[in-house]
C-alpha cells in the first residue's frame, strides 16, 4: 500500500447511460488524480489481454460482446492506496449483489440475458494495475510509473 496507480474503465453501459461524469466526480471527490483519460473502442485483442484469466470461461463471449458494444472510457487514476479505495467504490461484480453507495450498486442493474453489465472496471491489485495500464495506454499517451 502506497502511492499507486490504477486502471479504471467506464464500460459501454456506463458510457451509454451517461455515467462518465459521475464516475469521474466520485474519484475526484475522494482526492484522487486522473493522470490519463480517453474515449476508445475496445478491440478483441485488448480484451483478450485484459481478461486473460477469463478467456476460457464459458461466459467470455458475452463479456467480449458487451465490452465491444460501444465506446468505453479508460483512465489511469493515482493516489495513496487508490487501488483498494477504488475497488471499494466499484462494488461487487454482479450489480444485483453490489451495495448501494457503490458505483455498481448505484448505476448497474441485472439483465435477463446473463451478461453482466456492471458500469466500471477497476484493477484489483498492484500487479493487475501494472499489467492492465499498458493494454489501454500502449500508445505512449501515458507512461506508467515504475
Ligand atoms: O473485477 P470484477 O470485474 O468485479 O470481476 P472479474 O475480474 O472476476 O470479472 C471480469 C468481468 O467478467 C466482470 O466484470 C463481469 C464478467 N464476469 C465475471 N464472472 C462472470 C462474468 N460474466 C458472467 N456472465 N458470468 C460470470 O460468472
Amino acid at each position: 500500500m502506497a502511492e499507486e496507480q490504477t486502471l479504471v474503465l467506464v464500460k459501454p453501459d456506463g458510457v451509454a447511460n451517461g455515467h462518465i461524469g459521475e464516475v469521474i466526480t466520485r474519484i475526484e471527490r475522494r482526492g484522487f488524480t486522473i493522470e490519463a483519460l480517453k474515449v476508445t473502442q475496445a478491440t478483441t485483442a485488448q480484451l483478450h489481454q485484459h481478461y486473460a484469466a477469463l478467456v476460457d470461461k464459458p461466459f467470455f463471449p458475452k463479456v467480449e460482446r458487451f465490452m465491444t458494444s460501444g465506446p468505453l472510457v479508460a483512465m489511469v487514476v493515482s493516489g495513496f492506496n487508490v487501488i483498494e479505495a477504488v475497488r471499494k467504490m466499484t462494488g461487487a461484480t454482479n450489480p444485483g449483489d453490489a451495495a448501494p453507495g457503490t458505483i455498481r450498486g448505484d448505476f448497474g442493474r441485472e439483465w435477463a440475458d446473463q451478461t453482466i453489465r456492471n458500469v466500471i472496471h477497476s484493477s484489483d491489485s498492484e500487479e493487475s494495475a501494472r499489467r492492465e495500464i499498458p493494454i489501454w495506454f500502449a500508445d505512449k499517451q501515458y507512461a506508467p510509473k515504475s
